[in-house]
């Protein structure tokens, strides 16, 4: 209850401004509003009470705001605002005791007649007033901000298979993507290599630089440049043989096997061999292959991780030509075995030629069917020429070429002695060599006598036929029949 009458001046005045017997004691029943409005009283004078209405308009306590430090941008400020609050009190003698308010419900209080409360990022809404010596307040103020200070997230969804190091292995989609929790995201966009902004696209092979921008609804801008790097191809492996080749894939001399590997892209991390079977290690230099079966494979992987590997390369050497074990020397109508031999790529061919040195007749030859390691057989010449014409005495040759599956070839020589015959059992002695041993006639006559006869039996199997002389060879300390 507020009296001010009884307070103050428990008396009344007359209209001339003297104290008056009957005084009217007046009493509030009802005190002004804080826009100071209408109000109640009661007087009384003398015993007469009444209750009298009437109105007393008295200017209130008011209380002003202004945002200080907001750079606005679409209804939103940018920058972290301060609201400054002032209160007054018009009625002289009175003033402001307080500022109280509250912000998103909080509440805040300044002594005096002034307060400054900073935003909060987001929604600011405020409730504010100030309270007088009077001991009303002004009404209440209200004031609704928002704040946006902080930029929008941004980034790329990539769809793509990862590689190493960094690289990706398989074309890159790519999207952007952006959020802001405060003002909203208006836009995001990217752009590859400086071109237009797009929102979305596909990468291939190729390294490329891309910048992300998204904007606030505030108008915040980010920005963020990142490279994609897309390797999609494997490298390349030229492998390179130098040796040279012979038949049925196998190789006749000596070889070197070589490998390089490119890539165009992402660039060639390792190059790697396998030889022989083994493991893969390093590959640095040329590989030697000597006589025999080789395998190497090849393998190398790009920087993405892109690998490459070759399938087995097989390699066969075979340098050395076949072994031929064959007499130096026998006689017509002797059985003699020859033996032929390759451990390496193996018989492939053998070609028996007899001919005489002058090649006036014709020769006999033929091919043995031959294949694998080893292959023995026997000659057995009967002295007879192709044509059928008897071989005259003297020596012929053998020539026995036999071929390897690489292509090696060995031509070895033999000669096949067509003896002199004896006249019946005589033997002309032959006149000695320098160097030559003498050998007594007994024993040079036993020696002979097979051969003499066999001269006799190959060529005067007829009647009439005249025996040639025997005469000894110096040279081949064989009888040759002339
Ligand atoms: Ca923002
Ligand atoms: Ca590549
Ligand atoms: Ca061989």
């Amino acid at each position: 209850m507020w009296a001010r009458d009884n307070d103050k001046a428990p008396y009344c005045l007359d209209k001339k401004g003297n104290k008056a017997d009957d005084c009217i004691v007046c009493e509030w029943k009802r005190k002004p509003g804080n826009a100071c409005g209408d109000a109640t009283y009661s007087y009384k004078l003398g015993t007469k009470s009444e209750v009298v209405e009437t109105t007393v308009n008295l200017d209130p306590a008011t209380i002003s705001s202004s945002l200080q430090n907001c750079n606005s941008n679409n209804g939103w400020c940018t920058t972290l605002p301060t609201l400054s609050l002032s209160g007054s009190e018009p009625i002289s003698g009175y003033n402001i005791l307080a500022v109280e308010g509250s912000l998103n419900g909080q509440t805040f209080a300044c002594s005096g007649s002034t307060c400054d409360v900073p935003l909060n990022e987001g929604n600011n809404d405020f409730t504010f007033w100030a309270l007088s010596s009077y001991g009303d307040s002004s009404e209440m103020g209200t004031l609704s901000a928002k704040v946006d200070t902080v930029s929008p997230a941004l980034g790329l969804d990539i769809i793509a298979t990862s590689g190493s190091n960094g690289w990706y292995v398989s074309p890159a989609t790519i999207t952007t993507i952006g959020s802001d929790s405060t003002s909203g995201l208006s836009s995001v966009f990217l752009s590859v290599d400086n071109g237009a902004w797009i929102s979305s696209t596909t990468l291939n092979e190729g390294m490329y630089s891309i910048v992300v921008q998204a904007e606030d609804n505030a108008g915040n801008i980010a920005n963020s440049t990142t490279t994609i790097s897309v390797d999609t191809t494997t490298p390349t492996i030229d492998v390179s043989v130098n040796g040279t080749t012979g038949s049925n894939g196998w190789y006749s001399s000596s070889m070197q096997v070589s490998a390089t590997s490119n890539d165009a892209t992402s660039g060639v991390a390792s190059l790697e061999s396998s030889l022989d079977g083994g493991v893969y290690q390093a590959y640095t230099s040329p590989f030697s292959f000597a006589d025999g079966y080789h395998t190497v494979q090849f393998k190398a992987v790009d920087r993405a991780g892109n690998e490459t590997e070759t399938s087995i390369q097989e390699f066969y050497v075979d340098t050395i030509a076949p072994a031929v074990d064959l007499p130096a020397q026998w006689e017509v109508n002797d059985t003699i075995t020859y033996k032929v031999q390759d451990d390496g790529s193996g018989l492939f061919a053998l070609r028996i030629v007899i001919e005489d040195e002058d090649e006036k007749f014709a020769k006999v030859a033929w091919d043995e069917a031959v294949s694998g390691k080893k292959f023995k057989s026997e000659i057995i010449w009967d002295g007879k020429f192709k044509d059928g014409t008897i071989a005259p005495p003297g020596e012929y040759l053998v020539w026995i070429k036999a071929s390897d599956a690489a292509g090696n070839e060995r031509i070895t020589l033999g000669r096949v002695i067509v003896p002199q015959p004896l006249a019946s059992f005589s033997l002309i002695q032959p006149s000695k060599s320098s160097g030559e041993i003498p050998t007594p006639p007994a024993d040079r006559g036993k020696r002979h006598h097979r051969r003499s006869h066999q001269c006799l039996h190959r060529y005067c199997a007829s009647a009439s036929c005249d025996f040639p002389s025997a005469t000894r060879d110096s040279h081949s300390n064989s009888l040759s029949c002339a």
